[in-house]
């Protein structure tokens, strides 16, 4: 095959047909044609029919029989259900959703107090909140891989950040980020810039990619308007820092070493208008120093914004021009970047280019060197910037030197050696970087391979976030899903095993070892400060219209059978799962009074209603937890 190092669209396309062609026949001749399209089946058909066994086998792998667990985890950003995904890989099978921003009507999510709480209120007890937009979720480190403690996504809407426990896949904080507009990118920290000993995460780093007038009043002139980069702490989830940026953020990076987060910025114009965020040749990528930020905000040199007491510190060009002291650096990198991507072996940063053809390497060292006074100018950190294709958008790595880049326009994978790629900058045109080339259908946004973003990147699957579908699943109506695909790069060539229908839009999403996590599938008791820990405590407890309901579940009852209000009381229902075995969740639901929700076994939760309907309602279980689980209710008299 000729190595094709500067694509242009018509060879791309041409070289991708013919790898189209024989990757569906792969596929048609594995059996997953079975439920494809017809250009799969037509490509099938003109096939030679030489799938080899080891295509065969790869492709059974997303196959699992009845009973076989899968080995990797894959959380998955929910998009605009506000809510994070969990699947199992190979198989690609959802086994879970966890709510976050927006509510959720199988658990209860923003009907019960507690979730409430996390969600936020306003003053009338309503949510603050009901839509979100997330697109980015990433887990906590330690030694520079998963440790299981906890996830982050982001709500771009609202510029909110929430926190995903890992142990029960709930989630518990979410925080509102001060003076900033269109959260995207989102990545935690890897380590500590200083104490050594902290090899593990203890920061979160937000890109704040709109720029609006600070504090925000309604200001016309564009020029006036600002972006913020913003330090969460991962224990906390308290804002602890900010930095006022030139330019904006979009998607975020964080270094092995703990020392450098980077955003990638493709509108360093400031434009308003869309005409005016393309109209330099380059933008950047921004480089954060974050021992010298934190040391700055000790020192007290900040500001503060409006209302927020958040320390807000100045990583705009003009005040740090001087290497020795300057707390950000702007690499330049091609037109309106997206992406940026630390490689497994923690030596680069890679932005993808979007409206230019490349990708940028920038070598991490570099930027330090220049901190540090030893690289004359900063763009010299720049180690490789290479044609990969049109349109490329995320990079993923396989932990052998090779990077794959979707390219959003031509509609592939193109998987390169970064090594070849650093050597062919260097002027070496014999150094053959693009190693292979993938159609993926269609116009493919985030990628990420199996541990790609850890230093234990293994190089066994890549996911593909496929914003079209097109036609490759049975029509629906006007709204398509989008397709994830998954494909095998364990070897030479990628091979595509499979394709899944998702609701819109997840964009990002990661893929980690199985063994990494330890979820817990009982809660606990005591870690519930209202819980009814005895049925003998259940009861009606008044204080004047004030009413307290205390009820427990224990298959197959809860344990009052009945129980009385009066009209205009203002009742907390509070109940216990009592039941302690795995898998058996009890629900309750409030006819004609709003209400629904799960608890798990020994899982508490509690509600706030008005009892202004007076009648006999059935509370029943709406979980199937019992042979005798539709006589699961309780009578709730509400005396008129
Ligand atoms: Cu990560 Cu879609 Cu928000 Cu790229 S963004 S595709
Ligand atoms: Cu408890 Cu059904
Ligand atoms: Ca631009």
């Amino acid at each position: 095959m000729s190595q094709d190092q500067k694509p242009t669209t018509e060879n791309a396309l041409a070289m991708g047909r013919r790898k189209f062609m024989n990757t569906a026949a792969l596929a048609s001749l594995t059996g997953l044609v079975a439920c494809n399209n017809k250009s799969g089946a037509s490509a099938s058909a003109e096939a030679s029919g030489s799938a080899s066994a080891a295509a065969h086998s790869a492709a059974d792998v997303t196959h699992l029989k009845p009973g076989e667990l899968d080995t990797y985890y894959g959380l998955w950003s929910g998009g605009h259900s506000g809510d994070m995904r969990v699947l199992g890989l190979p198989s690609g099978r959802e086994i879970h959703r966890i709510p976050c921003f927006v509510p959720d009507a199988l658990v209860g999510w923003g009907i019960t107090n507690e979730s409430k709480k996390v969600m936020g209120t306003r003053p009338d007890g309503s949510l603050k909140y009901n839509v979100a937009d997330t697109h980015h979720t990433h887990a906590s480190y330690k030694d520079g891989n998963y440790d299981g403690r906890y996830a982050w996504i982001n709500d771009k809407i609202n510029a909110r950040v929430a926190r995903i426990r890992l142990d029960y896949f709930i989630c518990d904080k979410i925080t509102d980020l001060p003076n900033v507009q269109g959260f995207h990118g989102i990545f935690p920290d890897k380590a500590d810039p200083v104490d050594e000993k902290i090899n593990y995460t203890t920061r979160v780093f937000c890109g704040g990619e709109f720029s609006i007038p600070l504090p925000n009043a309604g200001i016309e002139d564009g020029s006036k308007y600002r972006s913020l980069f913003t330090c969460v702490d991962a224990e906390s989830m308290e804002v602890r820092w900010q930095v006022l940026i030139d330019g904006n953020c979009d998607l975020v990076a964080t270094s092995y070493d703990g020392k450098l987060a980077a955003t990638n910025q493709y509108n360093t114009e400031m434009g308003v208008h869309y005409e005016d965020m393309m109209a330099a040749e380059r933008d950047a990528c921004l480089f954060f120093n974050v021992a010298r930020i934190e040391a700055a905000v000790k020192a007290g040199k900040f500001k503060t914004i409006g209302d927020s007491k958040v320390p807000v510190v100045d990583g705009t060009h003009a005040a740090n021009s001087d290497p020795k002291t300057a707390l950000t650096a702007y690499v330049s990198v091609p037109k309106n970047p997206h992406g940026v991507n630390a490689s497994p072996d923690a030596k680069y940063f890679i932005c993808a280019g979007k409206l230019s053809p490349t990708a940028t390497v920038i070598e991490l060292a570099k930027v330090l060197d220049w901190f540090d006074g030893k690289l004359e100018k900063i763009d010299d950190a720049i180690v490789a910037e290479v044609e990969l294709g049109l349109g490329p958008l995320h990079t993923a790595f396989d932990g052998r030197g090779n990077a794959y880049t979707t390219l959003f326009l031509d509609s592939q994978v193109v998987k390169w050696n970064v090594d070849a790629a650093i050597k062919f900058h260097k002027g070496d045109k014999n150094a053959k970087y693009v190693v292979d080339r993938i159609d993926v259908q269609y116009q493919p946004g985030h990628l990420n391979a199996s541990q790609s973003e850890t230093r234990a990147a293994d190089g066994k699957y890549l996911a593909v976030g496929c914003k079209f579908s097109k036609d490759r699943f049975l029509p629906v109506g006007p709204l398509h899903p989008e397709n994830e695909q998954f494909i095998d790069i364990s070897g030479e060539k990628m091979v595509l095993l499979a394709d899944h229908p998702v609701r819109g839009e997840p964009h990002d999403f990661i893929i980690f070892k199985r063994d990494l996590l330890r979820p817990k599938q009982v809660y606990n008791l005591d870690d519930f400060p209202l819980a009814v820990k005895d049925p003998k405590e259940s009861g009606v407890f008044r204080n004047g219209k004030k009413v307290t309901v205390k009820l427990t579940s224990q298959a197959p009852a809860f344990s009052m059978r009945e129980f009385k209000l009066k009209k205009g009381d203002e009742v907390t229902l509070i109940l216990t799962n009592l039941d302690k075995i795995e898998d058996l969740t009890h629900g309750i639901a409030i006819p004609k009074y709003n209400v629904q929700f799960v608890v798990n076994p020994l899982e508490t939760a509690s509600v706030n209603f008005v009892a202004d309907k007076p009648g006999v309602f059935w509370l029943y279980c709406t979980n199937f937890c019992h042979a005798l689980h539709l006589e699961m209710r309780t009578r709730m008299i509400v005396e008129g």
